[in-house]
């Protein structure tokens, strides 16, 4: 009779915990969000596309004519362009495509990899370097490589009916090209072969990631909320500022199978440090203080399981669009529009 009562409880405790439920997951743009029980895999491929659209100084919008008769080019003794800023970024595209893996040695620890890799393009416009300032031109710069392989251990602290929480330590690698070059059109209306802004390299390097998650259950709602900081320990000639994140978000399933979010995420990253003498453009981007700052976003989310594969576990699926609440990023950047990013898990 006891070991009938114990498997009861066994079956419905198995049957409470379960994980197999969209709910289960944070929203899909929360990274490191879910840790696994001993023994299980996972893969999962990630698609996020983030796009930038116009320019904001110290926080204000900046139109083209103003960005060119006001803002100066910090390079222009070394490079010999316009004293004033001469091209100006009007829409910046970044892909990035995240493949991962988990597996858990042990119920209380998950071990993650991740491969990166992204496209980025940038359309851009020339002015001419006198008198008037008339528009020369337009033109379009891109970069694509892999970006970054990150190894993390995910370690849980509790794990109850209601909440769990768990630790994330790892290290990220940016692993691509800090040189790439293309041709731009130059405010005297020729084109040149230029070492591209920071934006469009890789700064190769090292950075300690740690993430701090949790999260609690309330009928059909969860509560979540993350923090996580990605800190550079190394670093060759420049690297992109520390990076600290914190999210909330509060989730809502219908059913077993389908499950809607919405997220507040806050970055706060500081400025770029160091620099490439190489990178001399006549445009915002190639200036290291124009990086980094704070922005607030909205995510809405929703995420999914359907049977497409088979196996003990069902298929997958979440989808999340970021909108920019409030951005106040450091100097004169572009401006954020949209991110959207989608992924797809598999457990085995
Ligand atoms: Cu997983």
């Amino acid at each position: 009779m006891r070991f009938f009562y114990f498997l009861i409880s066994f079956i419905f405790c198995n049957f409470i915990f379960s994980d197999d439920v969209a709910i289960s997951h944070a929203p899909i743009g929360v990274m490191g969000d879910h840790f696994h029980k001993s023994g299980e895999k996972m893969i999962s491929a990630r698609f996020s596309k983030m796009q930038m659209e116009g320019n904001v100084l110290n926080g204000n919008d900046i139109n083209n004519h103003s960005l060119i008769t006001t803002q100066d080019n910090p390079f222009a003794a070394i490079s010999g362009a316009p004293n004033k800023l001469s091209v100006v970024p009007e829409k910046m595209d970044m892909e990035m495509l995240m493949l991962g893996g988990m597996y858990a040695p042990s119920d209380d620890v998950t071990l993650m990899g991740m491969m990166m890799f992204m496209k980025n393009k940038m359309n851009l416009k020339t002015y001419k370097g006198m008198m008037a300032r008339d528009f020369l031109g337009s033109f379009q710069t891109s970069s694509k490589d892999i970006s970054n392989i990150s190894f993390s251990v995910l370690y849980k602290l509790t794990k109850s009916d209601q909440s769990r929480m768990h630790l994330e330590i790892g290290l990220d690698k940016s692993v691509g090209d800090d040189d790439r070059k293309h041709k731009i059109l130059t405010p005297t209306n020729t084109i040149m072969s230029m070492v591209m802004p920071y934006a469009m390299q890789n700064d190769k390097a090292m950075r300690l990631v740690f993430g701090l998650t949790n999260s609690a259950n309330f009928k059909n709602l969860v509560i979540g909320s993350q923090f996580r900081m990605k800190y550079v320990i190394d670093d060759k000639a420049w690297a992109f500022g520390d990076k600290y994140e914190f999210s909330t978000w509060v989730q809502k399933s219908l059913n077993d199978d389908l499950s809607f979010s919405t997220r507040l995420q806050f970055i706060n990253q500081n400025k770029l440090s160091g620099s490439n003498p190489a990178i001399t453009s006549p445009v915002q981007s190639a200036n290291p203080l124009n990086y980094g700052g704070r922005v607030l976003n909205l995510g809405l989310g929703l995420n999914t399981l359907f049977n497409f594969l088979g196996g003990t576990h069902k298929d997958r699926f979440g989808v999340e669009i970021l909108l920019p609440l409030s951005e106040n990023r450091n100097g004169l950047q572009m401006k954020g529009h949209y991110e959207i990013q989608f992924g797809y898990q598999k457990s085995f």
